[in-house]
């Protein structure tokens, strides 16, 4: 299949997904077409069978807001006529799903010899938040309605999006996934040297990724760390940046516990700092699915979450990890204290985290998307 990949090129999961989604398929001989305005971050080195098309702006005076959303629809008509593409598959529906949509319809206009497919994948956000304003709503219901298949990242995002949007379409959900050879375990003495780096006392490490936005809630991760702290020696690892750090960082030193807490920033690579890891934590007010918890738990850490949105579709509570209300502290703060002070339990959840972890390898996920392309281009 030849099939164009749209995505947000930046650290977001949508955008993982999608990359990851590309070189896999890529790998299975398809012909992989990203389409975006960078190159996205996990794409950086040269890949056979995966071909990058930057969607450049024109900027005039009177454009004080950026027309990206046009410039997207050109870039694709090009990218699909001259490359025969069969199939577009577009992460995050706004404003992909509505560039799709302008970009068929200009290349039936056209008289396109092809007529292509639009796969729509909803990932979160687009769906539980910036979709409901009501300056998108109507153009991004209309969007996903037009498209030829829609996937989902859980039962609750399709639940919600048919609740929100009054969708008629049917909603596949297709999971997220994860390269469990990549995510695993590992006591190298290079990651044996990262942990003395981390914590040179021994010190129980927890961690945190995210891109620190309000809804991800990194103070209750502070909050939560500065209470298990006064019972346990630990760490704090904080990875990624956003909007929030600032008052993050601030929160760390009013709570004095600043050689306590490395914040990294953003990071290509976190494997091996989850491999030096004992807990994860996500305290998310809204989570469709919970990408960086199920990396986390393919390295067998137990994840600590909130139990909204799709988290309790991946992080079982009492087994892989456990999961709390909304801003519940004081409990997610004592399951981190109980399982930090239980070897044999310890043991069993990070166990159970590799195991359901598994179940999301890319090796099983990614052929669904496969197979519903088909159905989709058959249809
Ligand atoms: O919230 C983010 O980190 C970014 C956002 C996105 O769409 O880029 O992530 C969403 O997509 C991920 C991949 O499908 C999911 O695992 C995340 O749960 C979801 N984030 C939210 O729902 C807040």
């Amino acid at each position: 299949m030849k099939i164009a990949i749209v995505c947000y090129p930046t650290y977001g999961g949508s955008g993982v997904v999608a990359t990851e989604l590309g070189k896999f398929l890529a790998k299975r001989g398809h012909e992989i077409h990203f389409v975006s305005y960078a190159i996205p971050s996990k794409l950086s080195i040269f890949y056979d069978n995966i071909f990058f098309h930057e969607v450049e702006m024109y900027t005039y005076p009177l454009f004080e807001f950026p027309l990206y959303s046009i410039a997207l629809a050109s870039k694709l008509v090009d990218v699909a006529i001259f490359n025969e593409i069969d199939l577009i598959h577009v992460h995050y529906a706004i404003p992909h799903a509505t560039s799709a949509y302008l970009a068929k319809e200009i290349l039936k206009f056209e008289n396109h010899k092809k007529r292509i497919k639009i796969v729509t994948t909803l990932h979160g956000t687009d769906i539980t938040l910036v979709g409901l304003e009501p300056s998108f709503l109507k153009t991004l219901k209309f969007s996903i309605e037009q498209s030829d298949g829609v996937t989902a990242v859980s039962n609750f995002l399709k639940e919600k999006t048919i609740s929100s949007y009054k969708i008629k379409n049917e909603i596949e959900v297709i999971y997220n996934f994860v390269d469990v050879n990549k995510y695993k375990k590992c006591d190298s003495s290079e990651i044996k040297k990262l942990k003395e780096h981390f914590a040179p006392n021994n010190e129980k490490v927890l961690i945190h990724t995210s891109n620190f936005r309000k809804l991800k809630r990194v103070p209750d991760v502070i909050k939560i760390f500065h209470k298990v702290s006064e019972k346990i020696p630990s760490v704090l690892i904080l990875i990624g940046d956003g909007p929030e750090r600032s008052e993050c960082e601030k929160l760390v030193r009013e709570l004095n516990l600043t050689s306590k807490v490395m914040f990294m920033g953003k990071q290509d690579s976190i494997s091996e700092l989850l491999s030096i890891s004992d807990i994860f934590l996500m305290p998310s007010e809204s989570e469709s699915f919970g990408l960086s918890a199920l990396e986390a738990m393919s390295t067998s850490i137990p994840v600590i979450s909130t139990n909204i949105g799709g988290l309790p579709e991946l992080n079982i509570n009492g087994k892989t990890g456990f999961t709390a209300k909304v801003g519940d502290i004081e409990s997610m703060a004592s399951f981190t204290i109980q399982l930090l002070t239980n070897e044999a339990e310890y043991k069993k959840f990070s166990e159970n985290a590799r195991k359901r972890a598994e179940e999301f390898r890319s090796e099983n996920i990614i052929p669904k998307y496969e197979k519903y392309y088909e159905k989709i281009l058959n249809k």
